[in-house]
């Protein structure tokens, strides 16, 4: 017997993007497990992925391309041959090219975040067949957005840091379900002495073991932060030598935060005056007496309406008290902009004959039913989904099946297993997983520039992504010799290896490695430099002006809450979030039968008061619903909702639900303040009884 151990990369979407040891023994992947030598994996994985192996070798594995036979929707499908498959794809999508480019539609997100699997080879097919652009917006545009108007880029605070923290507030994130090894860190620095505050609607498992719990409402945290400043302000808990050398706009900020006193904050957040100012005294003191104050503020804050503007106003905290000026001290949302990445190299948008439209993923409900019109051109005539279950994870799930549900729409999906997606499909692909294909990666929630290696080969004959895009690319006559390049040329040119940060590791060293910290500054903004248009971090935004929005820290309502909208409020009268489930990564993982029997069935935590006025018992069935459509989920009573609040742990894949659905049933197409992102848990419902 051969065995070998190989190293890999964890492809999820999950910030902490572990190193991977994987064991081969003749040509089976046995065990896979976290690398003890890497720093932040160091040697653990979560749950989902320490089941890896067993995903992989899943009996329901796609392992031969397929043709509907069924109807769109039903799931019934014919083995047919690769040839035949992709010869029916080229024919289609030529032949609709011919009239209008633009009426294909790529969708694909994080499936896999690889480089090299996400959008290289396959960007730079759809970028030479003409067909519109996608806005990849359903997860952290809003956020994102909202950061860098602030500070520049999403540079932030060290993962390696965050033990030698003294206070820390985990702002909108669960990391015990979605980000294991930055709580490793959280806790350390607790033995050592840090304070944990967690803010969030929710009692979470995160928040349940921090210090302190604010259980704001969804969609307030901007009044948070602004009352905040308003406490920071009025007490003086300033570093007055930082605001004056590297902030922008601190007199304007002064006079907007005097508008959010504790009370007035209090009352738009659902929480206590003594709360804010406490949180915010503390916050100043800590920071005052030289101890590092950081925030892992993650994407919880940013899937509602004033998204944008919430994480903007928290990233303005750091720089008033100084905090960036200590290496465990100022604030993580993501870390993505610290890597010197070559996307155009790798995407080659220069293959455009000219600029397509843009297709936002988070209409795509809308978007799949749109005639043509001036507006909007062409309507969209056939989807290529990879790396992506969009009738799952989308949000208005009942307008979105509405539109895969075309009888003219072409619709081909590359996937690993049947999902609610692949029922619609016409044509389905079986893709290979992380441990039969190459790739390459950048973090969000660490700084090490990450390689995979092939471990075994592919599964039955699926294929990788970038090679049926190569396939497809050389049937449909694209001739630029950029069609022909290897996994391993398109992994070699994902990190400029001539750019400082990337130490000048070149492919072949990362592979067998396995990882490489990037070259940054223990503490990113000590000396200020942030990558603004001031090189400042920007308490005023011209840019935000520029673009149409307050250039100051502002409060932007929820588009559904009591507060903004008492006439929808008084039909459905909760607030409704899905954050994600800990044995769940997105829809990924709900089709793996331990982690699915972890998670048990789809619940809806409520609270007591709201669940006794609805004659509501704990484990009853019950149907949540609103203008949109409705779910059924197991009713669990609970104070870990807060009043006037309901929880749906999510993303469950909808044929694997209780009556066919999942939350997206209930939640809106509406977009965020900035970034053009869904506004998840911006959401009003009703709670009854399910029917028998
Ligand atoms: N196990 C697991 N891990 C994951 C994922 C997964 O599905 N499962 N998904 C991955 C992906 S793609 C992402 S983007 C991240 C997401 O993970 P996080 O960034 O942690 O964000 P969420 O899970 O959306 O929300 C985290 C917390 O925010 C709270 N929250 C909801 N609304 C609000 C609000 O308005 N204000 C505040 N302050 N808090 C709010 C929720 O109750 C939840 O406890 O996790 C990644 N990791
Ligand atoms: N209600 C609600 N909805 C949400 C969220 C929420 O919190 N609540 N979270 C939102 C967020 S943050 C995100 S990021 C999105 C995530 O949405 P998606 O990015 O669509 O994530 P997944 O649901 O995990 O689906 C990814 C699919 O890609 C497939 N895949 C993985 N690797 C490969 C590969 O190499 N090749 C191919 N062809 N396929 C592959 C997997 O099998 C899986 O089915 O969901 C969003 N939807
Ligand atoms: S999902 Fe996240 S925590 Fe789990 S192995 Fe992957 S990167 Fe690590
Ligand atoms: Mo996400």
């Amino acid at each position: 017997m051969t065995t070998t151990q190989v190293r890999a990369t964890c492809p999820h979407d999950c910030p902490d993007t572990c190193a991977l040891l994987v064991t081969v023994e003749d040509g089976v992947a046995t065990e896979v497990k976290g690398d003890p030598a890497h720093p932040t994996t160091a040697g653990v994985l979560c749950t989902k992925v320490s089941r890896y192996a067993e995903r992989t070798y899943h009996p329901e594995r796609l392992l031969y391309p397929l043709r509907r036979i069924g109807k769109k929707g039903e799931g019934k499908f014919e083995r047919i041959s690769w040839d035949e498959a992709l010869d029916t794809i080229a024919a289609r999508l030529t032949s609709i090219a011919a009239v209008a480019p633009e009426a294909i539609l790529p969708y694909s997100y994080c499936g896999t975040m690889g480089l090299v699997q996400g959008e290289s080879m396959s960007a730079r097919f759809f970028h030479q067949l003409g067909a519109s652009l996608l806005d990849r917006t359903i997860c952290a545009s809003a956020g994102g957005t909202g950061y860098r108007y602030t500070v520049g880029a999403t540079i932030g605070t060290d993962l390696e840091q965050f033990q030698n923290a003294k206070l820390i507030l985990i702002w909108g994130g669960n990391p015990i379900a979605s980000n294991l090894h930055f709580w490793t860190r959280a806790q350390e620095a607790k033995r050592r002495g840090a304070t944990l505050i967690a803010i969030d609607p929710y009692r979470s498992l995160t928040a349940e073991k921090c210090h302190q719990h604010i259980a704001l409402l969804p969609g307030t945290d901007a009044a948070l932060a602004l009352g905040m400043m308003h406490v920071l302000i009025a007490e003086d808990l300033l570093d007055a030598d930082y605001i004056a050398d590297h902030t922008l706009g601190f007199e304007q900020l002064k006079l907007r935060a005097a508008d959010w006193p504790p009370e007035r904050v209090a009352a738009t957040c659902g929480i206590t005056a003594d709360e804010v100012l406490q949180l915010a005294r503390l916050y100043g003191r800590t920071a005052r007496a030289g101890e590092p104050v950081a925030i892992r503020a993650n994407y919880g804050v940013q899937r509602v309406r004033g998204g944008g503007m919430a994480v903007r106003n928290i990233a303005c905290l750091p720089a008033l008290v100084g905090a960036w000026r200590l290496p465990a001290g100022g604030m993580l949302l993501s870390s993505s902009g610290s890597f010197p990445v070559r996307r155009a190299a790798l995407a080659r948008p220069d293959l455009l004959a000219r600029q397509p439209r843009t297709i936002n993923m988070s209409t795509i409900g809308d978007d799949l039913l749109r005639p043509a019109s001036a507006a909007f051109g062409p309507q969209v005539q056939a989807v290529v989904v990879y790396n992506a279950n969009p009738l799952a994870v989308a949000p208005d799930s009942a307008q979105v099946a509405r539109g895969f549900a075309r009888e003219d729409l072409f619709t081909v999906v590359l996937e690993h297993f049947q999902t609610d997606t692949v029922d619609y499909a016409d044509i389905v692909l079986p893709a290979t997983t992380q441990l039969e294909h190459v790739d390459a990666h950048l973090a969000y929630g660490h700084l090490y520039m990450m390689a995979n290696n092939a471990a075994i080969a592919p599964m039955g004959e699926a294929k990788a992504n970038t090679e049926i895009f190569r396939l497809l690319a050389a049937r449909m006559g694209f001739d630029d010799p950029c069609f022909k390049e290897s996994d391993d040329a398109l992994a070699a040119q994902a990190f400029d290896a001539g750019d400082a940060r990337a130490v000048h590791v070149d492919w072949e060293t990362l592979k067998q490695k396995g990882w490489q910290k990037l070259a940054m500054p223990d503490a990113p903004f000590a000396a200020g430099g942030f990558p603004t248009p001031s090189g400042k971090c920007e308490f005023y935004s011209a840019a935000m002006a520029a673009d149409g929005l307050d250039p100051l820290p502002d409060y932007i309502a929820p588009w559904e809450s009591k507060a903004s909208n008492p006439g929808l409020a008084a039909k459905y009268p909760l607030a409704m979030i899905s954050p994600p489930a800990r044995n769940f990564l997105n829809s990924t993982f709900v089709n793996v039968k331990s982690l699915r029997a972890a998670e048990g069935e789809p619940h809806l935590d409520m609270h007591p008061d709201d669940s006794a006025a609805r004659g509501i018992v704990h484990h009853q069935m019950v149907r949540i619903f609103n203008d949109r459509g409705s779910f059924v989920a197991k009713a669990r009573v609970t104070d870990k909702a807060r009043p006037g609040l309901v929880v749906g742990l999510s993303v469950w894949w909808k044929k694997l639900g209780t009556d066919g659905k999942n939350a997206n049933e209930v939640t809106s197409q509406r977009l965020t303040d900035m970034g053009r992102a869904p506004t998840f848990y911006d959401t009003l419902v009703q709670v009854e009884a399910a029917p028998d």
